[in-house]
């Protein structure tokens, strides 16, 4: 392998993070590279084409806020944004800025080691290149990482299986078809309804119900496309202050303090509105106290119940073993409703759970179900899966996964000690899944890049969190999550979905805003807590 001229900033991945990285390293006049496994830009865009995939944040809050030319530029059509059209946002950003230029596609990373000597990375990819970078800004996604359903034989499956991750781009028909689906996150709520317009029968095997909600999904109108455009830099500043990085009026009370009437009101406008921010934080106790959050659960129970017409499948869709919000709930169009078809069934492995796969289809503990596709709608690795597929070793040849054999430990979420000049947008312990996560993207590259640039301006090579500043963030971490309901779900946020994980909450709750305004006094004191170390050689 031979290493080409040292890159200021190798940055990896080209979703939403890594092509804004690259765009704010590009201005402040940084050599930089931004590698890619896939062939084209996107991230979660590109690689999640199933039908139905949508965003469930409205599409004008779902966007880049860093130029005001391409706000008033780029039309979104619907409230809530479709892959294609989302997909199409990200290439036109790609085209706009001239980014594709230093973005190599079909490229993955698989080492990457600190020089210490050197104070720089050397990076190694899957087509036998090697990079040497001072920076390495890892953009590599909290949800990049597909995962399968951990049963036997999905080798022995004689029909095609798809996994919604990685959807193929000439996208799959099936008409006609004995359609399985295994999986009802967002990713099996937001497809199984199309997929039920198609299949001659479809069976859903599901673990766990979801709490979902329908997305009340339409086409703007051309006065509120005009409003925002013209509001959008208040918009903006709101996101940016909120705590989910979707604005939405502060809560005065508690649930308990309400009536049952006046909460239900609320609930239903939130309901109405497709607006799941506004029934998770509608009260000021809605994800610390399980009385209150009870009650927001109950309400949609009852809409479940409301729905599905037999009622025993309708308690089968409804979520009891966990509060609600604790695993990521869902929009959804016509979900519940799709269980009142004569051709979907509901498998509840709860009750009779997954054996196997077999030639013919799936088994449970009950019977064999036979298939002409399978689709596993199982998610992700989430926060640490990506990061853990790369053989990343800092100083002393430390890997990380090592060092988050135990669950992940951060600085802020942004940097990890004894990894130098390594940066991770939107890394766990950072307030990433739980925020409008453009929000938080465009927070953490803005972070990187001022950074970046005073360590340039100082003549300084290296900045490593101190181990005390990393110890303390942690522990601050945690006793936030442990203030509220979240760690007792068993969630892809605590890492409960992949076996064998720790069970650590693994983002931070504290609100988008909260954290912001942390981050950037960190900064403002000269990024205290972090070691600055050694002259910048230049060559
Ligand atoms: P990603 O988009 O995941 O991009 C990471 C990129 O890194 C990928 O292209 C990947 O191929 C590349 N990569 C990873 N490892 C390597 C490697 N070793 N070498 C080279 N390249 C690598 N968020 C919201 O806020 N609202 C939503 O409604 C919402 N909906 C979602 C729907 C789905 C189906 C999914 C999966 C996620 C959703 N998210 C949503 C979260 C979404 O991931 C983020 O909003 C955002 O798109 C993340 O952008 P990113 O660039 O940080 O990461
Ligand atoms: O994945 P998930 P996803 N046997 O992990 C089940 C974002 N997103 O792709 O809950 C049987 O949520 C698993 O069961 P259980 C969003 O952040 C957003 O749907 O672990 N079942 C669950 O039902 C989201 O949270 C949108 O018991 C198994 C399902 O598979 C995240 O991405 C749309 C199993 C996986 O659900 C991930 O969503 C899509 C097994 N071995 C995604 N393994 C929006 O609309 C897993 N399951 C914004």
């Amino acid at each position: 392998m031979t290493a080409t001229r040292t890159l200021d900033a190798l940055i990896v991945g080209a979703g939403l993070s890594g092509l804004y990285q690259l765009y704010r390293l590009r201005e402040l006049g940084f050599t930089t590279r931004v590698l890619e496994a896939a062939d084209g830009v996107g991230g979660t865009w590109y690689w999640n084409r199933y039908p139905g995939a949508r965003c469930d944040v409205e599409s004008m809050s779902y966007s880049y806020s860093f130029s005001p030319e391409l706000e008033q530029e780029w039309t979104w059509t619907e409230k809530y944004p479709t892959q294609p059209e989302i997909l199409g946002y990200v290439n036109h950003v790609a085209d706009r800025f001239d980014l594709r230029r230093d973005i190599t596609f079909n490229t993955r990373v698989t080492t990457a080691h600190y020089d210490e000597a050197r104070r720089q990375w050397r990076v190694e990819t899957d087509t036998g290149e090697s990079i040497d970078s001072r920076y390495l800004i890892m953009a590599t996604g909290c949800l990049s990482t597909s995962k399968l359903p951990e049963i036997p034989g999905l080798e022995r499956f004689q029909g095609p299986t798809y996994h919604t991750g990685h959807w193929p781009h000439e996208g799959v028909d099936f008409s006609g078809m004995n359609v399985g689906v295994i999986g009802t996150g967002s990713s099996g709520i937001q497809s199984i309804p199309i997929f039920a317009e198609q299949a001659a029968t479809l069976t859903v095997f599901q673990r766990t119900p979801n709490f979902s909600m329908p997305a009340g999904n339409r086409p703007l109108s051309e006065d509120e496309i005009a409003e925002m455009k013209a509001n959008y830099r208040d918009w903006r500043e709101a996101q940016r202050t909120s705590g989910f990085g979707v604005p939405v009026p502060l809560p005065t009370k508690s649930a308990l303090e309400a009536s049952e009437e006046e909460r239900n009101a609320v609930y239903q406008a939130g309901w109405d509105k497709g607006n799941l921010v506004a029934i998770l934080t509608a009260y000021t106790d809605s994800i610390t106290d399980k009385a209150s959050n009870d009650t927001a659960a109950e309400f949609v129970r009852r809409k479940i119940r409301e729905t599905v017409t037999d009622p025993e499948v309708a308690e089968t869709l409804c979520p009891t073993s966990y509060p609600f919000g604790t695993k990521r709930p869902c929009l959804d169009t016509g979900y519940y409703e799709t269980f009142n078809k004569p051709h979907v069934s509901l498998v509840d492995l709860r009750k009779t759970p997954l054996v196997e796969m077999t030639e013919r289809g799936v088994r449970t503990s009950e019977r064999e179900y036979e298939f002409d596709a399978v689709v596993f709608a199982t998610g992700f690795d989430a926060m640490t899966g990506t990061l853990g597929a790369i053989d990343i070793r800092g100083k002393g040849g430390v890997a990380l996964k090592e060092k988050w054999a135990e669950g992940p430990r951060s600085y802020l979420g942004l940097t990890v000690a004894g990894f130098p000049n390594l940066f991770t947008i939107t890394g766990p312990s950072s307030p990433s899944v739980l925020s409008n996560m453009i929000v938080s993207i465009e927070q953490h590259v803005d972070w990187v890049s001022d950074c970046l640039a005073y360590l340039r301006e100082r003549g300084l090579a290296e900045i490593d969190a101190t181990v005390e500043a990393e110890d303390a963030w942690v522990a601050h971490v945690e006793e936030v999550g442990n203030a509220t309901l979240y760690p007792t779900a068993d969630s892809w946020y605590m890492g409960s979905n992949v076996p064998g994980k720790p069970r650590v909450f693994m983002a931070y709750i504290g609100g988008v805003g909260v954290y912001r305004q942390l981050c950037d006094e960190i900064a403002a004191k000269g990024y205290e807590d972090f070691a600055l170390e050694g002259a910048l050689a230049r060559a």
